[in-house]
């Protein structure tokens, strides 16, 4: 039923148009700025997508939290108000632990080590995911993720006391490992909570240092590279399926090109964005030894803590990871 209306709108569609050619329109919910190069690697997919199937599918990128707010855009998907969507992975830790791999200190800290650590995630993230009725369709990790701060952080006994800007589960749980006190705030409003003094530090990459213009505030970056959680793109898997079969080929093959492209591109503002800091006047500087010492351990402790409660998926992939 849902079909035979489908086929009369398009036709519907196709007269009101003039033209023989059904489009269909897709909108992409995204929270981070339409600089940021997760952002516009996502409009250089919309553009790909609309070049392939001579404009049969537009996808239209809405950044910047502005069509929904970051923790929102999965169940957006999931209930078909948005078709497709791009979420931080490790946002949705509490409601399934998997969905966290990539937020924990030190289990993956490079590149190569957090794409090895994806190839292990993604069974699960696609079992997922399609029960839930959507479909993966690739993943970008964000630069490495280091310390931001107003003072000198020679061990993680300076943080004790101090503002901490979580954006995840797990790095609010980093800040209670310290003593530190967790906001949680997402990167389209930390600017401001920043400004207001809500908050005085975090963990996160260069990207966002700069997105964020964290140099106007702190005066420290420490390159931790302690893990690279990732953005995941997601569809509707009934509006995928209501596409024809050379419009889905012609996304399917576009998002692998942006999965290459946007980890490329990662490796590449990494080293754009620290240089940025520094132009800016930030410090940017190796963690001390006691330093690195302290967040090993708390990547023990959250590894161990992870296990406990993952079960036999979160063992599972912890194993593949480190085969
Ligand atoms: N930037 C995002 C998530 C990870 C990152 O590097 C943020 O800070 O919100």
């Amino acid at each position: 039923m849902k079909r035979r209306l489908f086929t009369f709108a398009t036709a519907a569609l196709a007269l009101i148009g003039g033209s023989a050619l059904a489009q269909t329109k897709w909108d992409l919910p995204a929270a981070y700025p339409a600089t940021n190069f997760h952002t516009e690697n996502l409009m250089q997919l919309a553009t790909d997508v609309d070049k392939a199937t001579g404009g049969k599918l537009k996808i239209t990128v809405h950044a910047n939290a502005s069509l929904f707010k970051a923790t929102e855009i999965k169940r957006a998907v999931q209930g078909g108000q948005a078709q497709i969507g791009e979420i931080l992975l490790v946002n949705f830790s509490n409601e399934w632990l998997p969905f966290g791999a990539d937020g924990l200190p030190f289990l993956a800290d490079s590149y190569d080590s957090a794409f090895k650590l994806y190839q292990a995630q993604k069974p699960l993230l696609q079992k997922k995911l399609d029960e839930q009725g959507m479909t993966l369709l690739y993943t970008v990790a964000w630069p490495p993720q280091g310390i931001y701060a107003k003072k000198p952080i020679n061990s993680a006994a300076d943080l004790k006391g101090v503002k901490w800007r979580a954006y995840s589960p797990a790095t609010a749980r980093i800040a209670e490992l310290v003593g530190a006190q967790p906001v949680t705030v997402q990167a389209a409003e930390f600017a401001q909570a920043l400004a207001t003094g809500v908050v005085e530090s975090t963990m996160t990459s260069g990207a966002t240092g700069v997105d964020s213009k964290l140099y106007e505030h702190l005066k420290y970056y420490y390159d931790t590279q302690a893990w690279l959680p990732k953005n995941a793109i997601i569809v509707n898997k009934a509006a995928f399926s209501a596409l024809d079969k050379s419009t889905q080929d012609a996304l399917l093959k576009a998002a692998a090109a942006a999965e290459k492209r946007g980890w490329d591109a990662s490796r590449k503002v990494n080293t754009e964005t620290l240089a940025k800091l520094k132009a800016e006047g930030m410090q940017v500087l190796s963690p001390s030894p006691a330093l690195k010492a302290d967040l090993q351990k708390i990547g023990e402790t959250m590894l161990k803590e992870w296990l406990e409660k993952s079960g036999a998926d979160g063992q599972a992939l912890v194993a593949t990871y480190k085969k």
